[in-house]
């Protein structure tokens, strides 16, 4: 096949001419194309059948144990002025960037198959949606962009009459990692990454495309491209609102995407519009709108139970693929909280006795379409999105945040986004659990200078006039024996209550400097057995803490020297004068 698509057509005959590929294979999407390439791994040995019975089509893949998490040290942003690539990003110039990786594609494909795929972020007819090509060498990252994007002929089609399309160009080369680089060009609409096959590395449509070319996109026509999960709660009245709930990496937004009512909110529906990105737009209203420009899910397997993620446990029972979890002896896969069975081998493919580390990697993850979750929303295909009512930010902090609070205004809230600091995890490679600055949990997906990132944030106000809520979430507060304060999971859907009800003005706040708090009697914990106490503590703010993070804020923003909006200084100015105020009062 070829296409009729001249800029195309000489790109893809390029780019094969540059990697030396045996052949080139165009991906049309269906689901014979998919079988096939299950096929062909499994005979490779780069895919292994799960038991048939229990786990009917799901698969298997190990991938190098080098290779398991995005790496943030070897991810660039090449912009010909490396202040607007920001202290946020690792820059190189355009020219540099291309002669260092093109370098390595030089015949990197010799020996194996080119496919050619075409996919479109979004709904294939919304105005909304953004269309790109991924060229790899991996039938892996082939399976997982069907899994996960509208890929195959439709986005062809779009992509041929619209013209334009973002070009990533992807290949695992030899995996080392001296070798391994993730380029992104955004003033070219181009993304060449080589040296990894794994999830954010290498799946182009997702971090590389919808958020990192996407976010400087957005700046430039007015619209967000944001790490944000969306849902829409329905509430026993059948009144539905959506948020959009931007966390850092692990920190929860697959969960919450798909959680399941607790037995004392009767009648209370969750509706999945996405887990991951959200592409967010204003109609002629001025109403902020949300699509989800994916359409398949790419989670963390550990933790996941019938109890913390009954949804998520039940859709990766079949149709899924696995990569680096462990497997029981009856072939199916295995991961540390699943709560039955018992690990045979680890994610390196070794027989495991518990000697070694964890069976499944804590990036492990499963790759399964959308339509496998039982709570799939029937809007997730409307073009137009779905309307927002909240913006909700959050992060794991032991102490510091607490359960839920309201920032005071939408300039007040960007503050708010902006401050989100979180522990690490193993998403990425790298220390886990040292707390790091991710401000609206795009710390390693924003493609430009945070300072900017913060001034278009800021500039929405001048947009709309009925702009959402924002509010700040923390699932992970925890005692000095590091057990969780709160139970987390379905039962955040108490705090989500408040949310709306504070988004509808049917409930009051407490006012302190850092924002609206609810008081303890207005989460509901009916049925929960958290002491009126942790309850206080999850409810209150420790001022002399505030003081230190507010200090702490202030020096990061001094990393982006007078690229910050003075507005965002003068906010966390006037935060850090109101906990003054309080300190001195109680001293
Ligand atoms: P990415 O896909 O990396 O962007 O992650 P994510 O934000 O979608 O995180 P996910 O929902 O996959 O959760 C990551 C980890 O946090 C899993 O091990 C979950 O079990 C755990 N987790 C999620 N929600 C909660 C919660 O409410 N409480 C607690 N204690 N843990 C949670
Ligand atoms: C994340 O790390 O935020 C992910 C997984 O969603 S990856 O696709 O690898 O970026
Ligand atoms: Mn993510």
């Amino acid at each position: 096949m070829t296409t009729k698509l001249p800029a195309l057509q000489q790109w893809v005959d390029e780019v094969a001419a540059r990697t030396q590929p045996d052949a080139i294979h165009w991906c049309t999407g269906t689901e014979d194309e998919y079988q096939d390439l299950m096929e062909l791994m499994v005979a490779e040995g780069t895919m292994a059948p799960l038991n048939p019975d229990s786990y009917p089509n799901c698969y298997l893949h190990l991938s190098d144990p080098s290779d398991v998490a995005r790496v943030e040290h070897l991810t660039f942003v090449c912009t010909e002025a490396q202040e607007d690539a920001g202290p946020n990003n690792n820059w190189m110039s355009p020219a540099e960037g291309h002669a260092r990786v093109d370098a390595l594609f030089e015949g990197a494909m010799r020996g194996r198959m080119m496919y050619v795929i075409p996919y479109c972020m979004g709904p294939i007819d919304s105005p909304y949606s953004r269309c790109g090509v991924e060229i790899t060498d991996s039938k892996y990252v082939v399976a997982n962009m069907k899994l996960m994007t509208r890929m195959g002929t439709a986005a062809l089609e779009r992509i041929e009459q619209e013209g334009s399309f973002v070009r990533g160009l992807h290949s695992t080369g030899d995996l080392d990692p001296d070798k391994r680089f993730i380029m992104h060009f955004p003033d070219e609409l181009t993304i060449k990454s080589i040296g990894s096959g794994y999830g954010g590395n290498a799946l182009l449509g997702k971090k590389c495309h919808a958020l990192r070319i996407a976010s400087h996109q957005a700046r430039e026509e007015g619209w967000l491209a944001e790490h944000m999960m969306i849902m829409g709660i329905e509430s026993p009245e059948g009144e539905t609102h959506y948020i959009a709930c931007a966390f850092p990496s692990a920190c929860g937004k697959t969960n919450l995407a798909m959680l399941i009512p607790p037995h004392s909110m009767p009648g209370w529906k969750i509706h999945t519009l996405g887990d991951d990105i959200a592409w967010l737009h204003f109609d002629d209203e001025g109403q902020l709108r949300a699509i989800n420009p994916e359409s398949g899910y790419f989670g963390v397997v550990p933790g996941t139970n019938k109890k913390t993620n009954e949804n998520a446990f039940n859709m990766i029972t079949h149709d899924a693929i696995f990569t680096n979890v462990g497997r029981t002896i009856d072939n199916e896969p295995w991961w540390e909280g699943k709560q039955n069975g018992e690990p045979a081998y680890d994610w390196r493919g070794q027989e495991y006795d518990g000697s070694e580390g964890k069976a499944a990697h804590p990036n492990s993850r499963f790759t399964v379409a959308a339509t496998n979750n039982p709570s799939y929303s029937s809007l997730a295909d409307a073009p137009e999105g779905v309307p927002i009512s909240a913006i909700v930010f959050g992060g794991r902090r032991k102490r510091l945040a607490p359960l839920v609070y309201e920032a005071k205004n939408w300039q007040h809230g960007v503050l708010v986004g902006a401050s989100v600091g979180s522990e690490t995890t193993a998403a990425a490679i790298g220390e886990v659990g040292v707390i790091r600055r991710d401000p609206m949990a795009m710390k390693p997906f924003c493609g430009y200078n945070f300072g900017d990132y913060w001034q278009h944030w800021l500039s929405l106000a001048e947009k709309s006039d009925r702009l959402p809520r924002i509010f700040h979430v923390n699932w992970f507060r925890q005692d000095d024996d590091g057990n969780f304060l709160w139970p987390g999971f379905g039962e955040n859907l108490r705090v989500l209550k408040w949310i709306i009800d504070r988004c509808e003005n049917r409930v009051g706040a407490r006012e302190t400097p850092v924002g609206y708090l609810p008081e303890p009697s207005d989460i509901d914990t009916s049925e929960l057995d958290v002491p009126a106490e942790i309850m206080r503590e999850l409810t209150s703010i420790d001022v002399e803490h505030w003081q230190i993070e507010n200090q702490h804020f202030a020096e990061y923003l001094d990393g982006f020297g007078d690229r910050v909006p003075q507005a965002l200084r003068d906010e966390q100015q006037r935060v850090a004068m109101e906990l003054e105020k309080i300190a001195l009062k109680t001293a």
